[in-house]
């Protein structure tokens, strides 16, 4: 089989890179290990940044979006049992879309199809091979039947996990990781949200954060130990926890069915440089953030839209700069999210000790105080449009 992109993982880059692509003539082809439904159902991010959201409707996927998905205008602080509001248009002139990482992956791979796509579900990438060629080579399983994809180029779309960062030579990369001594406990409950803008707790017991999916189903998240089991926790458990520690007075969480719960590590972690010879990374599979900033799903969607316009120049204009750019320039992002994200979780998990504490607060009063402290928050959570 022979194609010019070939792309591993049919997530949210995979799939986004693709269709761009498509825009402009280039074909492609995606390789993903697991079977349609699963790429749809998996729960992941939920906000989606200002320049993000523009990024999906010019290249046409912004109708469901902006028809089905709500725009925020602020988020939340609570801490000490009061509550701090951070508007966004305000302080930085933008705001944000809620819209469900599993509905624009549903969009992606319905648009690819319709177009005629190449989407190989059931295909598991099992190597990269000469990617110093001009001919890269991805070794695939689908089936009983091992096969080859040939390519040009070929783009690692396939998470943390996947083969691609793995098949860069050791000796030419760095990689950088922090893992956090906490994770997140993830619930989807059938119920409508408590709140209308996205809420961020810090508590003694622990960080609590409420955002939603739509008008009868919310989705929340707990910091708990790594080593938590989810099945240990109990709806009422869950529920009890989420009330103290996002309590502030004349405020009332609903609470209703919880239908999903999974542990989220928190990890940071980022590849230099994500590019060797004819393989780019993209998305989670060069670099992931804690949840907290809310960034990972929109640097996998800057990732692509950098690296589709890299090999748009390769192939209309023999042009090699945008792909020879393409490392460093994502990367300045990768580490201004990084770092932002970083800050978000330091801020709002309970670590360390009480000295930890204090600074934590004395930050965040700070937050409630200063209009400079509270736009650069606003300002990197809905994207900083210049890095
Ligand atoms: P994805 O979404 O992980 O997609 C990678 C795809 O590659 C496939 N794959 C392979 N296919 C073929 N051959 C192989 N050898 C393969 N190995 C893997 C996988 O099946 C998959 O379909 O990466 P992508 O596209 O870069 O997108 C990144 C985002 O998904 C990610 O940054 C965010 O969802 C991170 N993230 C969250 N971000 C937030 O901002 N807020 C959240 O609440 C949030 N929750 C999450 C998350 C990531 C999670 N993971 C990856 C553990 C919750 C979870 C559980
Ligand atoms: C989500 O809606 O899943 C979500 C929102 C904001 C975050 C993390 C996750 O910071």
């Amino acid at each position: 089989m022979r194609t010019r992109v070939g792309i591993i993982g049919a997530g949210p880059s995979g799939l986004l890179l693709s269709h761009l692509l498509h825009l402009w003539g280039i074909e492609s082809v995606v390789l993903e290990s697991r079977e349609r439904d699963h790429v749809q159902a998996r729960q992941r991010a939920g906000v989606v940044e200002h320049g993000v959201a523009r990024l999906l409707r010019e290249a046409g996927l912004g109708e469901r979006m902006d028809r089905e998905g709500t725009t925020h205008h602020g988020i939340e602080l609570r801490f000490s049992g009061r509550s701090h509001r951070v508007d966004f248009p305000g302080l930085c002139g933008r705001d944000v879309r809620i819209w469900a990482q599993t509905e624009i992956v549903k969009d992606l791979v319905a648009r690819r199809l319709a177009d005629g796509g190449q989407i190989l579900f059931g295909a598991r990438a099992t190597a990269v091979e000469d990617i110093e060629s001009d001919r890269p080579r991805v070794r695939f399983v689908r089936g009983q039947s091992e096969q080859v994809l040939e390519c040009d180029y070929v783009a690692a779309c396939d998470g943390f996990h996947g083969i691609g960062r793995r098949s860069l030579p050791p000796e030419a990369v760095s990689t950088f990781d922090r893992l956090h001594p906490f994770s997140w406990l993830g619930v989807l409950a059938d119920v409508a949200p408590s709140c209308e803008e996205l809420v961020y707790a810090r508590h003694e017991r622990g960080f609590a954060l409420h955002s939603m999916r739509s008008s009868r189903v919310s989705r929340l998240y707990l910091q708990v130990p790594n080593d938590t089991d989810p099945d240990a926790w109990t709806q009422e458990r869950v529920w009890d926890e989420l009330a103290e520690r996002m309590a502030v007075p004349g405020w009332e969480l609903r609470r209703g069915p919880i239908t999903a719960k999974s542990l989220i590590p928190m990890r940071s972690f980022v590849t230099e440089p994500m590019s060797h010879g004819r393989l780019y990374l993209a998305g989670d599979a060069a670099h992931i953030v804690p949840p907290t900033g809310a960034k990972g799903l929109n640097l996998a969607l800057h990732d692509v839209a950098l690296l589709a316009r890299g090999l748009r120049a390769w192939y209309t204009r023999r042009e090699t700069g945008p792909l020879e750019a393409y490392s460093d320039t994502a990367l300045r992002r990768v580490w201004r999210a990084q770092h932002f994200s970083h800050w978000m979780t330091t801020l709002l998990h309970t670590h360390g000790d009480a000295f930890d504490h204090r600074l934590q607060l004395a930050h965040l009063e700070f937050l409630a105080s200063s209009r400079a402290a509270s736009a650069q928050l606003a300002e990197n959570y809905t994207g900083l449009p210049h890095v």
